[in-house]
């Protein structure tokens, strides 16, 4: 029975799909207001931009200027708005970046340092990027016009990652299996005779 339950409690650390998680931004209270970090199992997501917008229901940057909306990226104040992010320090997959309220007149991107820039649409952006540790900054900027319209400007709503299990940690697993599983096929079978 010891067996069964080590065994159990090796398949509960390591489900076959690695743990995922979903970032929310909209509404978000900074762990680290300085450095504009979220925690959240395990991942660290930090930010460069010293003045967010943030409501209920959409990030985004507030620059200098009262022409541009305070919780959208946007260009309203003659300027395309834009911000570093990086995040760490496991080992993980940055599955896909959500973004609302992009319509027809928005514009912008996400450019992945090394790896190269690519163009946002509204809903789930799907990039299945695996980093490992600490990343360099990647930048989401807007790339619309950059003076005010009533629907310009976009919300930077999270990102979805699912952590990659450590090589060392997983190699334990693996060996605690192998130690049980055999133990477990040699046990006799109870008989009722
Ligand atoms: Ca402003
Ligand atoms: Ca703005
Ligand atoms: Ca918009």
């Amino acid at each position: 029975m010891r067996s069964v339950i080590l065994t159990l409690s090796v398949l509960a650390f390591y489900p076959l799909s690695a743990q995922a998680t979903f970032i929310d931004l909209r509404g978000v209270v900074f762990s680290d207001p300085i450095s504009h970090r979220v925690l959240q199992d395990g991942i660290s997501l930090s930010f460069s931009v010293p003045t967010f917008g943030i409501s209920p229901t959409r990030f985004g940057i507030d620059s200098a200027g009262d022409n541009d909306v305070p919780d959208l990226f946007d260009g309203g104040n003659g300027v395309a708005e834009s911000t570093g992010f990086s995040f760490g320090p496991l080992n993980a997959v940055l599955d896909s970046i959500v973004i609302s309220n992009f319509d027809g007149d928005d514009a912008g991107i996400v450019n992945f340092k090394g790896v190269g820039e690519f163009p946002l649409q509204n809903g789930v952006n799907v990039f299945s990027l695996p980093f490992s540790g600490a990343t360099s900054l990647h930048f989401i900027a807007w790339r619309g016009p950059n003076s005010p319209g009533e629907t310009r400007g976009f919300s930077l709503d999270g990102f979805n990652f699912h952590l990659v299990p450590e090589p060392s940690s997983l190699l334990l697993a693996t060996c605690a299996l192998a130690f049980c599983l055999p133990r477990l096929r040699r046990r006799p079978r109870r008989t009722t005779d």
